[in-house]
C-alpha cells in the first residue's frame, strides 16, 4: 500500500489495526489497515478528542431509531449541546452517554448541528445526519 493510499484511508477515519509483527514469517502479510464499516446494530459513536468531535463532520446518514453515543477521550471536560431538542450535557474526561432514537427526538430526517458549549471559540461542533 502506498503512503498516499494510507494517508487517504486515515483521512477517511479508518482505523489502523495492530500489526502483530511476524516480520519474515511465511504466508500472507498482515494487512496494516482494515476498514471498519458503520454497523447499524450498534450505537453510532462520536468521540470528543481535545476540541474536536471525531466522526461527525458530518456523521453518515443515521436511521431515526439509531442510538448515538458520545465519549470523551480527550484531556478536558467537553459538552454536547443540541439546540434542536434543547439538550445540553457535560461530558467529563473518560465519560460516555447515549441518546436512544436520537433521530426521532430530533424530528426525523434532516441535518442537525451540535456543539461543545465550552469550546465554541475553537469551533468544536459537529453535524448529525438523519435519513
Ligand atoms: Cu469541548
Amino acid at each position: 500500500m502506498s503512503r498516499r493510499t494510507l494517508a487517504l484511508l486515515l483521512g477517511l477515519g479508518l482505523v489502523v489495526v495492530a500489526c502483530s509483527g511476524g516480520v519474515g514469517g511465511a504466508g500472507s502479510p498482515t494487512p496494516l489497515v482494515t476498514q471498519l464499516p458503520d454497523d447499524p446494530s450498534h450505537p453510532y459513536t462520536i468521540t470528543a478528542i481535545d476540541y474536536h468531535f471525531h466522526d461527525a463532520h458530518p456523521t453518515p446518514t443515521l436511521s431515526e431509531d439509531r442510538t448515538v453515543r458520545w465519549t470523551n477521550q480527550g484531556t478536558v471536560t467537553h459538552n454536547v449541546t443540541i439546540p434542536a431538542i434543547g439538550f445540553s450535557e457535560d461530558l467529563p474526561v473518560g465519560a460516555t452517554f447515549e441518546i436512544r432514537g436520537l433521530g426521532k427526538k430530533l424530528g426525523g430526517p434532516g441535518t442537525y448541528q451540535f456543539y461543545c458549549r465550552f469550546h465554541t471559540v475553537f469551533g468544536m461542533a459537529g453535524t448529525i445526519v438523519i435519513g
